[in-house]
């Protein structure tokens, strides 16, 4: 990894994950690209920017060959509620943006890092400790992109041998970009609500349990698999990764110790729960953590203290 790309940068995972490959691989290394204008202080943090959609395949191989790279993270996509809503739009960029990128990939001999997610499992998967290697029946748009996706960055590996790797995201929370059109989302608004007024109505039920982590343990997971020693990989796509698993009460009483008088009500969106009942309560990462060593830092407990101070700090500044 030397020059890389980054789709979809002005995310919520691409602008933190830009941020840290700056760091490590050196600021004018790493091009930053999406479909959106940045903001001005985006453009003035030191490294270059490019406008690529992913559903063009010229745009992303003109920026690949102008820039010299040779690793690709593939960030543009919808997510889980909004690819509901879009499932036509979804399958374009989801499928669309990924085969145009695993293209550039091969022609121009590119690494590729594509994050998959729970989402790419259904309800008929084993839903507590949910394996590596298991059943993927999902019954949403994305898990039909994200379960297509991983097979078809395993096909380019074993058939053109592109070197694609990626894992199995749970919901990520974060302070800096806010997540857009997940499920998981309502782990990031609730720091949000606690902190500006002490109260937030959650759109999935109190019990619903999901697998959950905190930014600084995702930005790890991304360029620690693709610095993994290819032979020690014996899985390469679709890596499970998790940090932690809690409920919405669970993540309240959390918050509580920090906000006492926050209140958390519920008003359950069917579309959104409906996705989260399809997917996993809890995820099995033995595969990563001894193909790759992967060890997440944050639990709920920390992820929370963190956050609060994290935001408490933005919120003031706004
Ligand atoms: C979503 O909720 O859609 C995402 C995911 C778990 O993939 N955060």
């Amino acid at each position: 990894m030397e020059r890389i790309l980054v789709t979809g940068a002005l995310g919520q995972i691409g602008s933190e994950l830009v941020a840290e490959l700056r760091n490590s691989y050196g600021s004018e290394n790493v091009v930053a690209s999406d479909i959106r204008v940045p903001r001005a202080e985006f453009l003035r943090t030191d490294g270059p920017f490019e406008y690529v959609d992913c559903t063009n395949q010229d745009q992303i191989q003109e920026a690949v060959v102008r820039h010299r790279i040779d690793t690709i993270y593939h960030l543009a996509a919808l997510l889980s509620a909004v690819a509901e809503e879009k499932p036509q739009q979804a399958w374009e960029i989801n499928m669309g943006g990924l085969f145009h990128v695993l293209e550039v990939a091969r022609k121009l001999g590119c690494s590729v890092f594509t994050p998959s997610s729970i989402g790419a499992f259904g309800s008929e998967t084993p839903k507590d400790l949910t394996p590596q290697d298991t059943l993927q029946r999902p019954s949403t748009m994305y898990g039909v992109t994200k379960v297509a996706g991983e097979l078809l960055c395993d096909y380019y590996y074993e058939r053109f041998g592109v070197d694609t790797r990626g894992v199995r995201f749970p919901g990520i929370i974060s302070h800096v970009a806010q997540p857009g059109g997940g499920t998981t989302d309502y782990a990031v608004e609730i720091f949000y609500q606690a902190l500006r007024y002490e109260h937030f109505t959650c759109f999935l039920t109190a019990e619903t349990r999901l697998d959950m982590m905190y930014m600084p343990d995702a930005i790890r997971a991304a360029v620690k698999v693709m610095e993994a020693e290819p032979g020690r990989l014996v899985h390469r796509n679709a890596f499970n990764v998790t940090a932690m698993n809690f409920t919405p009460e669970e993540l309240a009483d959390a918050i509580r110790a920090h906000i006492p008088g926050f209140v958390i009500e519920y008003d359950p969106d069917p579309v959104r729960q409906k996705i989260a009942d399809s997917w996993p309560n809890s995820l099995d990462d033995s595969s990563a953590r001894s193909e790759w060593d992967w060890q997440p830092q944050y639990d709920l407990e920390s992820m929370v203290a963190d956050m609060i101070d994290n935001l408490r700090r933005k919120l003031k500044n706004e």
